[in-house]
Order: structure tokens, then C-alpha cells, then sequence
């Protein structure tokens, strides 16, 4: 952690889309500028639905050095002070029968939709989650924004994952939708509160969370009604920077 913060027994969680940067995109000079001088009040950390390496394209190559916690993939990868803490594997959670039966499922399922646009990369294979999107990972930013507005109107995903909900009842598994083309599945609990098992053992007094997706069935909705936290949902990453302005520099 910063000696400039080391007194500081309060933290704050941010989710990265939607929160700390706009869906996909690289969080903006000013923003980051402004979690430097937050940091220098308070502990600082980034829990995110995405991987590893699509949260350092937002945020940075650097990030694990500039906040004192990533949490990747809900926390599935979690790294502290620069420092890998642990990975969790998803096949050895669920076991391959179940991992099969769910890729087939998916995979059938998207065979039966028919979409202005289908790219590739319809299901992508993470340490914690399987990350499910029926336009596929590799479509551009113009085919995203086409798929999230017609999602919005027709409700894809959600029946997509009312259907698995239904299929896979009684099977431990969680669904969870974060982003704008695609959702995530995980084992039940692996949802954004599993980071705070590694930050319970610090001791804060208080711990702040920041997220847009807070709603039932978003991936920041756990989380952000833990008793453990105190929840802010926010927009736009200038909403979460007003705020945090308004709690820590007034
Ligand atoms: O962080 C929120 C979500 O970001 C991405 O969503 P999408 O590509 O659908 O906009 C994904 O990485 C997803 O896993 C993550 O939850």
C-alpha cells in the first residue's frame, strides 16, 4: 500500500465498466489522474467482471501497481500491492460434465438465434467464469453498439439466461449480466463479493463500492447489497468522480 494512505482504514471498490470508464473503453487521463489523488486519501481497488487482461486495456498495463487491489474476473484472479494473491479455476469447480453440458447448451442455443451480426468468440473460457456473448467477442465497436440496442429492445440475454437458469436449476451456478454483448457464468458465490474475503482480512473500517450494473440479475448487485459494503450506484464514471468528491474532499 501507498505511505501516503497507510493511516487510512477505509477502502474503496470501483467496478471498471460503466464506472471508473465508458463499456470497453480506456478509462480517460482525468479519470485516472483523479484515483492518483483519491489514493492519496484512501485505499483504492478495482473489481471488474473482465479478465486480466481486458481490465489493463482500460485501465493500464500498470494497474496492478496503481491501485492496491485488482480483482479480475470478480476476484477469481486477485492481485494486492502489485502481488498475484490467487486464481481460481473454474473446471475444477464445476468438473467437466457440467462444463460440457453448459458450452453444448450455449453453443446450441446461439445456433438457433439469428442476429443482424454474428462475429466469433461466442463463448470465452476465463479462470473463474465463462463469459457467453451471441454476437461474439471479436465483433467491432459498431457491431457492439447494434447488438446492445437491439438487446435492449428484445431482451436476448435475459431469456437467454431465464433458458439456462431453467436448464441448469439445482446446479450451483450463477448468471450474471455486466457488460453489453455478453454475460458471465460462475459458480454460485463467485459472483463480486468473493473479493471481499481477501479484503476482510485488512481490517477497514469501511468499505465503499461503486458500480452501475446494481440492479438484480447485473453483476454489481451482490456486492453492492453486502452488508459489508455501503453501496453507491452510479451512471457514468463523472457521476463516480462527483461523488467521491463530494465523500472524501468536502
Ligand atoms: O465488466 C463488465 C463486463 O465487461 C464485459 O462485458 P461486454 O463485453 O459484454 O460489454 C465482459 O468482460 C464481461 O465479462 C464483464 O462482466
Amino acid at each position: 500500500m501507498t505511505d501516503a494512505v497507510v493511516e487510512s482504514r477505509t477502502l474503496c471498490l470501483f467496478d471498471v465498466d460503466g464506472t471508473l470508464t465508458t463499456a470497453r473503453q480506456r478509462v480517460t487521463p482525468d479519470m485516472a489522474d483523479f484515483l492518483n489523488h483519491l489514493r492519496k486519501r484512501v485505499h483504492i481497488g478495482v473489481v471488474g467482471g473482465s479478465d486480466l487482461s481486458k481490465i489493463k486495456e482500460q485501465m493500464g498495463d500498470d494497474v496492478i501497481h496503481k491501485v492496491d487491489y485488482v480483482f479480475a474476473e470478480n476476484g477469481l484472479v486477485a492481485y494486492k500491492n502489485g502481488k498475484l494473491l490467487s486464481v481460481q479455476s473454474i473446471q475444477a469447480q464445476m468438473g467437466e460434465e457440467l462444463l460440457q453440458d453448459l458450452i453444448n447448451f450455449c453453443l446450441n442455443y446461439m445456433a438457433q438465434i439469428k442476429l443482424p451480426k454474428k462475429r466469433g468468440t461466442f463463448i470465452e473460457f476465463r479462470n473463474g467464469m465463462l463469459n457467453v456473448s451471441p454476437v461474439g467477442r471479436s465483433c467491432t465497436q459498431e457491431e457492439r453498439r447494434e447488438f446492445y440496442e437491439l438487446d435492449q429492445r428484445e431482451r436476448i440475454r435475459e431469456r437467454f439466461v431465464a433458458v439456462l437458469q431453467e436448464q441448469f436449476r439445482g446446479k450451483g451456478l450463477s448468471f450474471s449480466i455486466g457488460g453489453q454483448i455478453s454475460f458471465d457464468v460462475f459458480p454460485e458465490g463467485w459472483d463480486k463479493r468473493y473479493c471481499l474475503g481477501f479484503v476482510e482480512k485488512d481490517q477497514f473500517s469501511t468499505i465503499h463500492f461503486f458500480g452501475d450494473k446494481t440492479k438484480p440479475g447485473g453483476n454489481d448487485y451482490e456486492i453492492f447489497c453486502d452488508p459489508r459494503t455501503i453501496g453507491h450506484e452510479v451512471s457514468c464514471p463523472e457521476e463516480t468522480r462527483q461523488l467521491c468528491e463530494q465523500l472524501f474532499f468536502c
